[in-house]
């Protein structure tokens, strides 16, 4: 699917990984293949400029270590992918057992009929009793097409070949499908008239008449950017819910079509990728351009990164370095373990692994307590614990409605914490790699102290 985009995007992250460095020309190098890629898929221009604008100021000021840098990189590109093509659109809601109608839309050729097979297999697999209904009497064999499609996968179509009027069909078969106990009904419509406003007309009208769940605009993906004023004009005429592009498995413009439909804020719920009735997807854009992009790990991607992005804040850790070492800093610190910390970071640079499992897991079941208590202290006694003694922290106990174990952890932890930082700073003052007491503590301290000093001038 959009295979020439794929190639070209999975070759340009190819070739970021296989450098041993990410400098300035690698970037610039990877912007130009980016914007090759995405213009010859029919992305718009400015789109394509803004896009790979942010990619390239994002890149060139990252302060990442070198090793982790092309992960960040490679995520650069895939979020500011599926910024592009727009979150993943809510199911449509539908109600077991009540009368729900989806509206197919979209011009001749577009694949809406094929789509109307697809789409009843797809809800006919999540259990629904489902039948298609076609008011196309503009095409020739347009009925028997469709009966033909739903024959296969066991779905009734409904329909009348000899009443000319679309609306009085889509109206009395949609009943008569009701009727007959259906709970989705996926109505099929005509896609040229002789004048496009008679076309548009009808679709308003039976949309009125029809009250669906969805109007679901159908493009072919091959018409590229094009996309954009067919989805103009049919919102115009109807409420239009979503969009299913089709036949991105044959075409260089999906990157257009798909980019196009989100240009116009209607999400994209489904996507056609073949003749074949299984030929069909919903639309998923972090899955869709995880595959585009050759990223078959990408959650062990985001995951590095994230690891990697979490950088100890410049403050904190001049303050740490110089023995200044607060509850507040303590809290904050626990905080952000939760997500990969910076304390984390802090400690495995210092080549001491990780944080103990028992404060770990301290921090995660207390560290809402922690807050109530930490705002029941004052600023004074919150730079100071030592300051805490049996009134005061009767007073806190009070005052944030913990008691006193709670307060007692919280300090102790403090009191741990800050023996580690004084251990290291001691050790940083004498020009030692090793620290007694510390397993682990050995090159990696050394190296941590000058990527700090470097980093952060102190
Ligand atoms: N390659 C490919 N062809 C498709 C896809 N969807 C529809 N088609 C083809 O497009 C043509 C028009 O489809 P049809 O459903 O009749 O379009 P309609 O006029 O909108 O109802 C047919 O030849 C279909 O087989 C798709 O996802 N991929
Ligand atoms: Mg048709």
């Amino acid at each position: 699917m959009l295979e020439t985009l794929g190639r070209s995007l999975d070759s340009a992250i190819r070739k970021i990984r296989r450098l041993p460095q990410i400098d300035k020309d690698a970037i610039n190098a990877l912007i130009q293949d980016l914007q090759r890629a995405l213009l010859s898929s029919d992305v718009k221009v400015e789109l394509v400029f803004k896009m790979t604008e942010n990619i390239k100021k994002e890149a060139m000021n990252t302060t990442l270590q070198k090793a982790k840098r092309k992960d960040f990189i490679i995520k650069l590109v895939h979020d500011e992918l599926i910024k592009t093509l727009g979150g993943k659109k809510a199911p449509i809601r539908i109600k077991p057992g009540k009368k729900n109608i989806i509206l197919l839309v979209g011009i001749q050729g577009s694949g809406k009929t094929t789509t109307i097979g697809k789409l009843s297999q797809f809800y006919k697999s999540k259990g629904y009793k489902v039948a298609a209904v076609t008011t196309d009497t503009y095409r020739p064999g347009a009925y028997e097409q469709l009966v033909q499609l739903t024959k296969q996968i066991g779905v009734k179509c409904y329909g009348n070949p000899k009443e000319k009027n679309a609306i009085k069909i889509g109206v009395q078969e949609t009943k008569k499908a009701m009727n007959d106990g259906n709970e989705l009904i996926i109505v099929d419509t005509a896609g040229r008239h002789k004048e496009e406003k008679e076309l548009m007309k009808e679709m308003a009208v039976l949309e009125q008449k029809l009250k669906p769940n969805e109007v679901c605009l159908v493009i072919d993906g091959s018409i590229g950017q094009q996309a954009y004023n067919q989805a103009e004009v049919f919102a115009k005429t109807t409420s239009l819910g979503s969009i299913i592009v089709t036949k991105l498995d044959g075409t260089a413009k999906g990157g257009g079509a798909l980019s196009a439909c989100v240009a116009a804020n209607i999400g994209i719920r489904f996507i056609g990728i073949g003749e074949k009735i299984d030929e069909f997807e919903e639309f998923e854009p972090t899955t869709f351009i995880g595959t585009i992009l050759g990223i078959p790990d990408l959650e062990g991607l985001v995951q590095r990164v994230q690891e990697a992005e979490v950088m100890p804040d410049p403050e904190t850790v001049k303050r740490m370095m110089r023995g200044k070492f607060t509850l507040e800093d303590l809290y904050q610190q626990l905080k952000s373990i939760k997500k990969v910390g910076k304390f984390k970071q802090i400690l495995a640079m210092m080549g001491g692994g990780n944080i103990p499992d028992a404060l770990k897991d301290d921090a995660e079941k207390n560290i809402e307590k922690w807050r109530v208590v930490l705002d029941s202290m004052t600023a004074e006694e919150k730079e100071s614990p030592n300051l805490i003694k049996k009134s005061r922290k009767r007073r806190i106990a009070i005052g944030s409605g913990t008691d006193y174990a709670v307060i007692n952890k919280m300090l102790d932890q403090f009191r741990q914490m800050k023996k580690m930082m004084k251990r290291f700073t001691q050790m940083r003052q004498k020009g030692k790699g090793g620290m007694p007491g510390m397993p682990g503590m050995g090159k990696g301290a050394e190296q941590f102290m000058k990527k700090m000093s470097k980093d952060f001038k102190f």
